[in-house]
């Protein structure tokens, strides 16, 4: 049978801040923070948000092949982001845009990924680490614990000691929880104490299938199975999401092992613009996750605090202007030329290769001029 869950929230619903029970452990990380910070965070979400139905738009008028919207996830994605630290490795499946934006990456890039005209994106390195999006469900599991392995390694040469400075986070969804990959995943980082940070975004659906389908227990009950201590957060608090992500890394990092986050949120939008979610879930439903919006309880949480109404209309004039000129740039987007897609398949010269691309560039001058 599952214990009992207690959910870490520290902002209700409706805004208020609890200082009561478990959530007093975490309270000092925020108190803590600057006005600045906590500004940021409200900003971080309302821009991620408005460039989101900015890139929906430009999907639907025919701009990009595809878009993945994460309108509802704020929270999850910018509470986590902020939490880690400059010189952390972040893996993301495939809707971390705001984890994305927090770490510097010019989020156009997304735009150009799913307008097809670049394959991955931009360099992590340029990036604080942030790495590619990754499609194929929980590979990026794999790819994180080797990363965080690789850490350990270093460490272990250098200085002997279980402390490292890098920390690395995984984003997944709850979905990926059924794929081989991550339990893979899972018993390599537990078995070698990698430093690193399971981040769960349980959005309760993965495309047309409902997470209760996927597991009889809550997701981070699971981790305790592999000997790694996990936590349920509530996702649509970008306090808790913080606080207890920004605890979790420090202790990976400190020497103790993996852990394991799974902050419940909830995929407001369509799966991909390709999904019609209206065929598979309840309006009721929708609307019980819309009145626990993230967005909403932070404003009210700010404004009770005394935050003055003209940063919320500077945030606001600030998100327009930043799908002003995604659009604007989206349109000055050049199109690749076509034999750019044989560029990055191999890393040294290849006959074959060389020959269809020799073929493909033939046949596109036999189209004459224009084509
Ligand atoms: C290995 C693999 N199997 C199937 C798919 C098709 N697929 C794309 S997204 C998705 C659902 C993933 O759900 P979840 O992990 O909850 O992430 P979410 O999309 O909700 O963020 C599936 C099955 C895939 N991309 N890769
Ligand atoms: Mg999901």
């Amino acid at each position: 049978m599952a214990e009992t869950v207690e959910t870490v929230q520290l902002l209700s619903a409706d805004g208020v801040l609890h200082t009561e029970g478990r959530v007093a452990e975490f309270l000092p990380l925020i108190e803590r923070l600057s006005e600045s910070t906590l500004q940021r965070f409200y900003r971080d979400m309302v821009v991620i948000r408005r460039f989101d139905t900015e890139a929906a738009n430009l999907q639907r008028q025919g701009q990009l092949g595809l878009w993945v919207p994460s309108m509802g996830q704020e929270a999850a994605q910018v509470g986590s982001a902020h939490a880690a630290r400059d010189q952390d490795h972040l893996f993301p499946a495939y809707r971390e845009h705001a984890v994305a934006m927090v770490r510097g990456v010019d989020v156009l890039s997304i735009i150009q990924l799913l307008r097809g005209t670049t394959h991955g994106g931009w360099n992590p390195k340029d990036s604080k680490n942030f790495h590619l999006y990754t499609l194929v469900i929980a590979s990026q599991t794999l790819h994180a614990t080797g990363y965080a392995l690789g850490i350990t390694l270093d460490n272990a040469y250098a200085t002997g000691q279980p402390e490292t400075d890098e920390a690395v986070m995984v984003y997944l969804g709850d979905g990926a929880m059924s794929q081989g990959d991550l339990n893979e995943a899972l018993v390599f980082s537990a078995s070698y104490q990698t430093p690193q940070v399971f981040f769960v975004q349980n959005n309760h659906w993965a495309i047309s299938v409902p997470v209760s389908v996927q597991s009889r227990v809550p997701l981070y009950q699971r981790a305790a199975g592999f000997g790694i201590p996990g936590i349920q957060i509530d996702g649509n608090d970008v306090l808790a999401s913080f606080a207890v992500t920004r605890e979790n890394l420090d202790a990976a990092r400190d020497g103790g092992g993996p852990r394991f986050i799974e902050a419940l949120t909830y995929r407001i939008g369509a799966h991909t613009s390709s999904d019609d979610p209206t065929k598979y879930r309840t309006d009721a439903e929708l609307q019980s996750w819309v009145a626990r919006d993230p967005i909403s309880r932070y404003e009210t949480w700010l404004r009770s605090r005394g935050e003055s109404p003209t940063f919320f209309s500077a945030v606001a004039e600030e998100a327009e202007d930043f799908a002003a000129d995604i659009r604007a740039r989206t349109h000055e987007i050049p199109n690749p030329s076509v034999d750019k897609m044989f560029d990055h398949v191999y890393s040294e010269h290849h006959a074959a290769l060389a020959a269809q691309k020799e073929w493909l560039l033939s046949y596109e001058a036999s189209m004459g001029a224009g084509s």
